[in-house]
């Protein structure tokens, strides 16, 4: 019943080549929306899987970059703020997009699909443009200590993670007149602030009018974005191989930026952002901290304190994996990522605990299943009572969901 209705929004909400994340409040095609939608997908249609993955790509740009957002031109502009007239860019292909990108997760959807109908043209296809995304954040984003580092939060999928309150509160406010659309559809309580998004609105426009080049007042390293990255590597590698190509170079990647991880960011059992600008390490009590347990070559005695913190500071076993710390002062049940439960961060979590510990693995899924038994495909729940939060039919819920149960 429920892998019905999972399959039911998936079908609501597919555009004809991609999928929105959901009708009313993202009615646009969402950078690391439709990697986790791919591998929903790859679970009942393979080939719809691949007509995502390779319909992002075909907005990718030249530098190598993937948009967070490629703009359907059918959806009227006021839709969604920010839209294609305050991001002024288009893909080489003449896609409306944004500037900005979002967690490289995107090998591991197109390896997934793979496995669920071995496909080595699409892995042929799309392994170039997997290649040329990660060297764009090479290429722009790389730190001296070889981390990479994104330039506003909506990079990082968690936009107002406490872990980026101190480094936002460097960022001038732009108050020029601006309409936020995310509250016609959703609770104010439920939201960034408006201060977050005057903040947000500054970062991007200074960005953009650096033609996209040059790192505005928030330059930090998150530890999912760099995990997501280093298991991009690793799974470059694999299909690399399939592809008859050299799998080593990628397999160093992937050593060379756990290394530089568990040097920089592993502070007192959790994994933590960074700032740039400072060279401190934003502590913070983010679930984003524990994603690097998917990584392939991270030292068994790291994933021990991890899996520790897991149990100890994120009590998901009285419910679902929260995305902060419930033992944290700045803890909210309810606001966005300060605190709710998300599936596509459990998921991560969840795809890092299956070779390690499968038993927490086991219990991590049953948060996730059970969130949506008790409220449906929202975006995401409060993580001890499952009330649902945010639009309902949410796309990634429903996708990672199936992965989840198949
Ligand atoms: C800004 C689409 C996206 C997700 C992000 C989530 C939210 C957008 C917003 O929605 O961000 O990109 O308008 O709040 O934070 O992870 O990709 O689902």
């Amino acid at each position: 019943m429920i892998l019905r209705d999972a399959v039911r929004v998936l079908v609501a909400n597919w555009d004809g080549s991609y999928t929105v994340p959901s009708r009313r409040l993202y009615p646009h095609q969402w950078s690391w929306d439709s990697a986790f939608i791919a591998i929903g997908n790859a679970r009942w249609s393979p080939r719809r899987a691949r007509i995502e993955l390779l319909s992002l790509f075909g907005a990718q740009w030249r530098d190598g970059r993937v948009p967070h957002i490629v703009f359907n031109p059918a959806v009227p502009e006021g839709a969604y703020f920010p839209g294609p007239e305050f991001w002024q860019a288009h893909a080489p292909g003449g896609s409306a997009t944004s500037g900005i990108v979002q967690p490289p997760v995107h090998a591991l959807a197109a390896w997934k699909t793979h496995l669920a109908e071995p496909d080595p043209a699409f892995l042929r296809r799309i392994y170039p443009r997997l290649v040329a995304q990660q060297e764009f954040l090479r290429a722009a984003r790389r730190s001296p200590e070889g981390l990479i580092s994104i330039v506003h939060p909506w990079e990082s999928g968690m936009d107002n993670s406490p872990a980026w309150d101190l480094p936002l509160r460097a960022v001038r406010r732009d108050t020029v007149g601006f309409v936020r659309r995310d509250l016609a559809t959703v609770s104010a309580e439920e939201r960034p602030t408006d201060r977050d998004y005057e903040r947000y609105v500054s970062l991007a426009r200074a960005y953009r009018d650096s033609a996209y080049r040059a790192p505005g007042e928030f330059q930090v390293e998150c530890p999912l974005f760099n995990a997501a990255y280093g298991v991009a590597e690793s799974t470059l590698a694999r299909i690399a191989q399939v592809c008859g190509l050299d799998p080593e170079p990628h397999e160093r990647e992937a050593a060379a930026i756990t290394e530089a991880m568990v040097e920089h960011l592993f502070d007192g059992g959790l994994f933590q952002a960074r700032d740039v600008r400072t060279g401190r390490l934003l502590h913070s009590s983010s679930t984003a901290g524990l994603t690097p347990l998917m990584l392939p070559h991270l030292p068994d005695e790291v994933a021990e304190a991890l899996i520790g913190s897991t149990l100890d500071r994120f009590a998901f076993k009285d419910g679902a994996l929260p995305s902060y710390s419930p033992a944290a002062l700045d803890f909210d049940p309810a606001r966005y990522w300060r605190g709710p439960s998300w599936i596509n961060l459990t998921w991560l979590v969840w795809q890092g605990l299956k070779d390690r510990r499968p038993d927490l693995a086991d219990l991590v899924a049953e948060g996730m299943v059970n969130s949506v038994a008790r409220s449906g495909f929202r975006e995401y729940f409060d993580p001890f009572s499952l009330h649902g939060h945010g639009s309902h039919d949410f796309s990634w819920s429903a996708a990672l969901l199936l992965d989840v149960v198949a």
